[in-house]
């Protein structure tokens, strides 16, 4: 029963805590954001089916929020070249996603890409969380990359 405790307590409240996830790249104020920090931002929650058509509510904060903090081109300054722009987001596992600027920005997409901390009202376990991307419009799950670690702004322009 105490061990059990004790395993619960280091997988999921010691990590959730102490992990982060770092924004980098192009942008203009690069960013390491901790489980806390997101509180100062507007919460909000998708419900989406997983792969097995289960319905689950993910609450977080909208990437475009962090995205517009760390002063990438978002909004009016999504044009021209920018539009070559993209963010890879690597996982602890070493899975990678890659989604487009405009695939994120509301100026374009009625797509809300969320941080997703939470899952049916608790923390997102160990090996899923502490933050993990929820795209409600994806047709499949391939890109709700789970413990998300980092996001780099990327230019493919040539
Ligand atoms: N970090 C990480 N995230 C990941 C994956 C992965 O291998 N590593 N697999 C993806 C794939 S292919 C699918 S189908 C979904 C599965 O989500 P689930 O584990 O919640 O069912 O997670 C996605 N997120
Ligand atoms: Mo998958």
């Amino acid at each position: 029963m105490i061990s059990s405790l004790a395993v619960f307590l280091s997988q999921s409240c010691f990590s959730q805590n102490t992990a982060s996830l770092s924004i980098t790249g192009e942008v203009a104020a690069p960013l390491e954001i901790k489980m806390q920090d997101l509180a100062a931002y507007k919460q909000v929650s998708q419900k989406v089916k997983d792969r097995d058509g289960k319905e689950h509510e993910f609450k977080g904060v909208a990437l475009i929020d962090l995205l517009q903090k760390a002063g990438v081109t978002t909004g009016a300054k999504l044009r021209g070249e920018n539009l070559a722009k993209y963010i890879l987001i690597t996982a602890a596992d070493g899975y990678e996603v890659i989604y487009s600027l405009a695939e994120v920005d509301p100026e374009f997409t009625d797509e809300l890409i969320l941080l997703a901390t939470e899952k049916d009202g608790q923390p997102l376990p160990s090996g899923e969380g502490p933050f993990r991307i929820i795209a409600q419009h994806d047709k499949k799950p391939a890109r709700w990359i789970r413990e998300v670690r980092s996001i780099k702004v990327v230019f493919a322009k040539n």
